[in-house]
């Protein structure tokens, strides 16, 4: 079953979210690392920009999702900037603490945190402060290890040294490319939603 996806809108300004209403779903990671990918993949539509030059989404933007004839959004998503990347001018480094800070920890309607690492890359210092981060705002979290497509048989070994060095128990390979994850991932925000407004629709009747 295909679910329905609507732009709603972009923000560089906590004043300026959209009310808060349907359980959300923040994806979260450095630069380049899958996150406007791994929504399109979620929601197989080519919705979130993406784009081989890192930094490219530089404000909050705002998705609904709905279930087939459902009449108001079943789930947010929320596309973040990256971090961690050199080049982002510092003026987007610095709007990290000023909007998205407050978004992480006072968002009422933040129901899961998706921390993006790449899996072909040793865990990072930036990744772990993110993770840390959020394990001291106690928000629900989850990290994703992205492009798992082109780890080849290493995959195992590289997501063993992503979970010892980010300190986590749970992290879900996911690839964009083979869709990989992607019905595991379903299940997980499902679960996360449901935490905060009760049942939702099943996605395979
Ligand atoms: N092989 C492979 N490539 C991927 C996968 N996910 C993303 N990519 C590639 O990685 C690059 C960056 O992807 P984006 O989704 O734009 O990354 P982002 O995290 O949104 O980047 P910013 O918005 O700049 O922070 C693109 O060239 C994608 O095609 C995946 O699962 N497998
Ligand atoms: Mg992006």
């Amino acid at each position: 079953m295909k679910v329905f996806t609507r732009f709603i809108t972009s923000s560089a300004d906590a004043s300026k979210f959209p009310p808060p209403s349907a359980p959300e779903i923040a994806f979260l990671g450095r630069s380049n690392v899958g996150k406007s990918s791994l929504i399109n993949s979620l929601v197989s539509n080519k919705i979130a920009k993406t784009s081989n030059t890192p930094g490219r989404t530089q404000t909050i933007n705002f998705f609904e999702v709905r279930w087939p004839g459902r009449p108001h959004p079943d789930i947010l998503f929320a596309d973040l900037p990256g971090y961690g990347y050199a080049r982002v001018p510092n003026a987007i480094r610095e709007q990290w603490p000023s909007f998205i800070n407050p978004y992480l920890t006072t968002r009422s309607t933040l129901a899961l945190c998706l921390c993006l690492v790449d899996a072909n890359i040793p865990p990072q210092k930036s990744d772990a402060q993110l993770v840390d981060f959020l394990k001291q705002t106690q928000r629900p979290m989850l990290v994703v290890a992205t492009k798992a497509d082109r780890v080849g048989t290493r995959l195992q070994a590289s997501l063993n040294a992503l979970r010892q060095g980010l300190q986590v128990d749970q992290i879900v390979a996911y690839s964009a490319k083979t869709g990989l994850g992607k019905e595991d991932l379903w299940k997980l925000i499902r679960e996360a939603g449901e935490r905060l407004t009760g049942e939702l629709p099943s996605l395979t009747e």
